[in-house]
């Protein structure tokens, strides 16, 4: 079989070494050195060098993407072949003996197919199982060298190649986006001085203090081991049991319950390093740190019942959307937030900062912006970049390092660990995902699934044989920050460890009204879930250390009577600094406009066409999409006898897809839509899901069909008699995405 140079080799490299890229034997003892300076001929890691880029960075224009290209394949007009390279003849049969004779053991094409096709899974993350990644980068704003040496933050402007990766943390891989749950926010920055994976979740706490507690906490919130259910939930005994005898992990319950746990987008949530880190500059002097990214679109989540309706109607709900908003060229963004404040500040703060299940309130510490995030491009391929990136706590890079955190410290052993389980071995760092742009060298050798060819005889240091190389960087390289430690082994919690309520209560009481109802209700829900009485029994005294107004509102609930509140840790638990902070509640951060909404535009046969072309032009105009929704998908006829196309249909694309409803006027359309069940529902849930509905002209009379009567008009409920006079408002009322004034438990619609 002759290689030809359009059909490419698959190693092309190795054909160059004999000299041309059509050899196909090599001659005799011939050795071509391999330039030095081509990406072919050099190892993988050699490959990865920084393509640098200055300024700001344009759509897809990513300085880790250029390293890839050796790794990308495509079959466009290329011949099928084996992975060995054998042109296959036909792809449809097995090599029988007669054609209604046996299969033969022989037919080693069926076998390769097959045995690839039999281990094509690996193992799925113990947690964060269910992710979507993004490439991007991050720029900074001005060099922050006084604080850290870190490449990323060294000039103004300077640009850093990303790959992040959103996650659920219970469920499965093929679980449901819409679950109650944290979500993991992790960040691999590709900088020139190697990687660094800032690995965050959108809350700002976690449930333990020790990462003594880890498995204890995951297995209590998986599936429970005998029946394996329930999925992607924590609304279930084991999970409640774990946390009702776990005082600590409170003030991140309140989190879970918020509506922080039910993202409307990846894109419209905050993210945070959680723990506290240390920056250290060039002179070796370290401050604290920890770590925000606050979304550019503003912090917006579903309500409950649409979460729970969305998981059925759109599974990749979270995914999707993110997948879709790149394509459009709608790059999500983030701000890069540092909190920093020295050791002798933190020493007088009411709590410890090496406790992951406290904030730093805002108001004791500022965030100061640093640096900006875009995400420019989807994943060539899910399985090789989303699945295959190895998030790890333990990479960082100088001008980075760690706090005595005792959860931080478990993770620095765990992320690595759990890679060679997962991705097979201990060689996952040459996975073109994970790999660095800086070069890479040690001596480090072997293992499963190496790639690179170390050359030479040496793979040890010190050597002469190998004139000393590789060799160490000295100040130039990873530094620890020499923290002095002089004390005794033990086994146990520093005091401010031991209040567990404070932040909890802040966090409750900073919250907007809806807020404080939807966790009420988020409570209610979960524990109703619970079979064992004195499990929720234990919830309720707890959450009396919280806020009487919460526990009441829960019990209620539930049918209960108000136990005895939970005993504390310490009698008498220090004062908090701060006990209402704005910056805790979603309503802090409401973003600007409305880009990439989506408004459902119900259309039938004989809709006035001119209304619909003016909303639609007018979402188009602010960044939204105006999207038409008819009976069926497919044409419509309007009243002026044009032709529509609808792009879904209230089956396939149900209320809960959407963040707003226009319903289009027209005597016969609205005929139409009102023998329909599902408009009904549609318009229903709209109005529950506190969302803004327009309805125009006739199509007032599919409202009040619904059950939407005169009385429950509000501000999010227009009524218009031409599409051009309802514009103006109609963006107004979008701009505030959901009408919760109009909100009651249960929901009267
Ligand atoms: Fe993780 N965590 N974790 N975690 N975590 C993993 O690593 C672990 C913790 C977080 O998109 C695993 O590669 C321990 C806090 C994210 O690939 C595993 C402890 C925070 C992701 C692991 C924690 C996180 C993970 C599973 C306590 C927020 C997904 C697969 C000591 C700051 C990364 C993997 C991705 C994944 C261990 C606690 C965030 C098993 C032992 C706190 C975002 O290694």
């Amino acid at each position: 079989v002759e290689a030809t140079s359009s059909a490419m080799p698959f190693n092309a490299t190795k054909a160059a070494e004999y000299g041309h890229a059509n050899a196909v034997r090599p001659s005799e003892g011939q050795h071509v050195a391999p330039a030095s300076s081509s990406v072919g001929a050099s190892t993988l890691s050699e490959a990865n060098h920084s393509v640098k880029v200055g300024g700001a960075a344009e759509g897809g224009n990513d300085p880790a993407a250029a390293p890839l290209d050796r790794v990308r394949a495509d079959a466009g007009g290329q011949v099928l072949t084996t992975n060995q390279g054998v042109r296959l003849a036909d792809n449809q049969s097995s090599l029988k003996a007669g054609l209604r004779g046996p299969a033969l053991l022989k037919d080693f094409i069926l076998r390769e197919k097959l045995t690839h096709f039999d281990h094509e899974r690996i193992p799925e993350r113990v947690v964060h199982a269910r992710g979507s990644g993004a490439h991007g980068y991050f720029e900074n704003y001005r060099p922050l060298t006084d604080l850290t040496r870190a490449a990323p933050f060294r000039e103004a402007g300077k640009i850093t190649p990303l790959f992040v990766r959103f996650s659920t943390v219970a469920g499965e891989r093929g679980s449901k986006d819409t679950a109650r749950d944290v979500r993991g926010f992790a960040v691999k920055f590709y900088t020139d001085e190697g990687i660094w994976d800032l690995v965050g979740n959108n809350m700002p706490v976690f449930f333990i203090q020790d990462a003594m507690k880890f498995p204890d906490l995951v297995h209590a919130v998986k599936p429970e081991p005998h029946n394996a259910m329930p999925q992607a939930a924590s609304a279930h005994d084991t999970f409640w049991d774990f946390i009702s005898l776990m005082p600590e992990s409170i003030h991140t319950v309140m989190w879970l319950m918020s509506d922080r746990a039910i993202p409307r987008s990846f894109r419209m949530m905050q993210g945070f390093g959680v723990h506290t880190f240390r920056l250290v500059n060039e002179a070796g002097k370290s401050v604290f740190c920890k770590f925000h990214w606050t979304p550019k679109l503003g912090t917006h989540s579903l309500v409950w019942d649409e979460a729970v309706k969305i998981a059925g109607a759109d599974p990749d709900y979270n995914r999707r959307d993110l997948w879709e908003a790149i394509e459009a060229g709608e790059y999500p963004e983030w701000e890069l937030g540092l909190q920093v404040f020295t050791e002798e500040q933190a020493d007088k703060f009411s709590f410890d900062v090496l406790d992951a299940t406290k904030i730093v309130p805002e108001e004791l510490v500022p965030i100061t912006p640093v640096g900006r995030m875009v995400l420019n491009r989807n994943p060539d391929n899910f399985f090789a970049e989303t699945e295959q990136v190895a998030f790890c706590t333990a990479h960082v890079v100088p001008g980075i390092d760690f706090s005595n955190d005792p959860l931080l410290a478990g993770r620095i052993h765990s992320y690595v660990d759990t890679q060679i389980t997962r991705l097979g071995g201990p060689n996952f760092h040459e996975l073109p995902i994970n790999s660095s742009v800086a070069p890479v060298h040690n001596n480090q050798r072997d293992g499963m699934h190496r790639q690179a060819i170390h050359r030479g005889r040496v793979s040890y240091e010190p050597n002469s044989l190998g004139g000393g190389c590789p060799f160490q960087a000295g100040a130039a390289g990873f530094v620890p920050f020499p923290e002095p430690v002089t004390q005794d082994e033990v086994r146990g919690k520093a005091e401010k460890f031991a209040e567990h309520f404070n932040q909890a209560a802040l966090f409750f009481e900073s919250q907007s009204a809806p807020e404080k109802a939807h966790i009420i209700a988020a409570y209610r829900f979960e524990l109703s879930k619970v079979t064992v009485p004195a499990v929720r029994q234990r919830i309720l005294s707890m959450l009396r250390n919280v806020s009487g107004e919460l526990a009441q509102g829960v019990a209620e609930g539930l049918g209960m009577n108000l136990p005895e509140p939970m005993p504390r840790a310490i009698a008498k638990p220090p004062k908090p600094e701060v006990r209402v902070s704005p910056a805790l509640s979603m309503t802090a951060y409401p973003g600007d406009g409305i880009r990439t909404r989506k408004v459902a535009i119900v259309v039938a046969n004989g809709v006035v066409g001119e209304g619909v072309a003016a909303i639609q032009a007018a979402l188009r105009d602010a960044g939204a999409e105006g999207r038409l929704v008819g009976p069926r998908i497919g044409p419509f006829t309007t009243a002026e006898g044009d032709v529509m196309e609808a792009a879904a249909s209230l089956e396939n694309e149900p209320s809960v897809l959407f963040d707003a409803l226009v319903l289009a006027d027209g005597a016969e359309a609205v005929a139409t839509l009102a023998g329909m069940g599902q408009m009904a529902e549609f318009i229903r849930d709209q109005y529950r899901h506190c969302k803004t509905i327009l309805a125009l002209g006739a199509a007032s009379g599919l409202l009040t069909q619904a059950g939407i009567a005169q009385d429950r008009k509000d501000e999010g409920v227009l009524l218009a008699e031409s599409g051009k006079a309802a514009v103006g408002p109609f963006l107004k009322a979008l701009t505030r995405h959901r009408h919760f004034a109009r909100e009651s438990d249960p929901p009267a619609v």
